[in-house]
């Protein structure tokens, strides 16, 4: 067996995010988000349940903190709620949603763990959504704003920030695919809210530079590593359309000021509103990019296709050769490896996070109250080694998140899949650390394991 290493000073992390976890959705002058509405809405979650209570960390941030600390960890990503800054989305800042960042902020410098946060993750002010969302090109600008009360009051204390969190995900499943909230079914609202996007990311980085020119600023991207069904070469060009829709969409734009050629018709410029001087606006340098990845895609081109992109809207496959998670998610390793080394090569090595990694299974509490999710530590040995191969590659990788810190709210599949290294009782809030997170801990102090 071979030790896996990571480099020196290597960032060992989990990731949360404000509505999977916060709960106290009403609190504190809290406003409605487009979650709060969608899970409000019967038929929307899959189990009926809501984000209204979650894992309640609005009220155990402390013991949140205290698994990070137990589990040696040097990095903690999170996400700001919008609507608990501004309620709705404009306008001066709410004091006491700023106070509760504010206090996790000091938690965790304290127990020398890196605040890791991103600025959206999926929780937009819903009277934002009513008036056009992420389709309305306002919403850029409104962004931005948000953003920079947020900056001026914690830039002081935290050096890296996440401006977007899976860009392309809440996109197409709020805008196209209607899974996710704001539920829309229209692919010209989700074209044109891809575009408010980029505008917002460069709005973001340039409003959060000019505030705080020191400020490390990122973005977390879902890739996946798209790979063509078969030798046919028009599978290899439906496979590369959908890595430059789905992974680089939102880099080629912040890094190159355009975008990758996606659709075979050509790019719909004119359905995504995308004005003479955008391709300025989209740019942001960004520091370093975030990667999170669950899974491949395995691409077959459609002969009609009016997008030339595979299988799109709908989904191409996942793989099917691994083991498969309960979220019935194949497990491939490689698939992490691959695309940090190509991100790497055609980015011109890149810093890079990987900001979400992770998988569901169901396995709770035995007799002894012991979590024995063996499948789950596979899981993370498989990934490690293929960051570590990577790293070892050229990747210069400076950080590892698992995702998650503790089972949560998962989006439209409400509390059934879970992902932490953190048991949840949905019922009590009571918290137990599964052996998962007692192996994870253990990489982490040890900067690796044997493989
Ligand atoms: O729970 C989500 C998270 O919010 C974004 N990335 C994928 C996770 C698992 O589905």
């Amino acid at each position: 067996m071979a030790r896996v290493e990571f480099p020196k000073g290597f960032h060992w992390g989990v990731a949360t995010a404000s509505y999977q976890i916060e709960g106290a959705w009403q609190e504190d002058g809290k406003g409605e988000s487009i979650w709060d509405r969608f899970a409000h809405t019967p038929g929307k979650i899959q189990t009926g349940e809501t984000g209204d209570v979650a894992c309640d960390s609005y009220h155990r941030w402390r013991d949140d903190v205290a698994h990070l600390v137990d589990m040696n960890l040097t990095s903690y990503r999170f996400s700001v709620a919008w609507p608990r800054i501004q309620p709705d989305g404009r306008g001066p800042a709410n004091a006491k949603g700023l106070d509760y960042y504010a206090r996790l902020v000091d938690a965790l410098l304290e127990a020398g763990i890196r605040p890791f946060p991103t600025l959206y993750h999926w929780d937009l002010p819903q009277a934002l959504d009513e008036a056009g969302g992420w389709p309305e090109r306002d919403t850029a600008e409104r962004f931005a704003d948000y953003a920079s009360i947020v900056v001026r009051a914690l830039g002081d204390r935290v050096s890296d920030w996440m401006l977007f969190n899976e860009p392309s995900v809440f996109t197409t499943l709020g805008y196209v695919l209607g899974v996710h909230a704001p539920g829309v079914q229209d692919l010209d609202a989700f074209l044109r809210a891809t575009h408010t996007v980029n505008l917002a990311q460069g709005a973001g980085f340039r409003a959060l530079r000019s505030i705080r020119p020191d400020l490390r600023i990122g973005s977390a991207f879902n890739m996946s590593a798209c790979e063509p069904a078969s030798d046919d070469p028009a599978d290899a060009e439906a496979a590369e359309r959908w890595h430059r829709l789905l992974n680089v969409w939102f880099v080629e734009t912040a890094l190159h000021g355009r975008y990758p050629d996606a659709f075979a018709a050509g790019n719909p410029y004119d359905r995504m509103g995308v004005r003479d001087g955008d391709m300025e606006l989209v740019k942001a340098p960004l520091d370093f990019l975030g990667i999170n990845l669950y899974n491949r895609t395995i691409v077959k081109a459609l002969p009609d296709d009016p997008n030339g992109l595979g299988a799109f809207p709908s989904g191409a496959t996942g793989g099917s050769e691994g083991p498969r998670t309960d979220f019935d998610w194949e497990v491939w390793p490689d698939a992490l490896h691959d695309v940090l080394v190509r991100i790497t090569r055609d980015y011109g090595r890149p810093v890079l996070e990987v900001t979400e990694n992770g998988c569901s299974y169901a396995d709770g509490p035995d007799a002894k109250g012991v979590v024995n999710d063996t499948r789950r530590i596979e899981f993370f040995r498989g990934y490690l080694a293929a960051v570590a191969r990577a790293i070892e590659a050229g990747a210069d990788v400076r950080g590892y998140h698992a995702w998650s810190l503790m089972d949560n709210f998962e989006w439209a599949e409400g509390f059934s899949q879970r992902f932490g290294f953190v048991h949840v009782d949905f019922g009590t809030g009571q918290r137990t650390l599964k052996e998962s997170g007692r192996w994870y801990g253990r990489v982490a102090g040890e900067n690796g394991f044997e493989g």
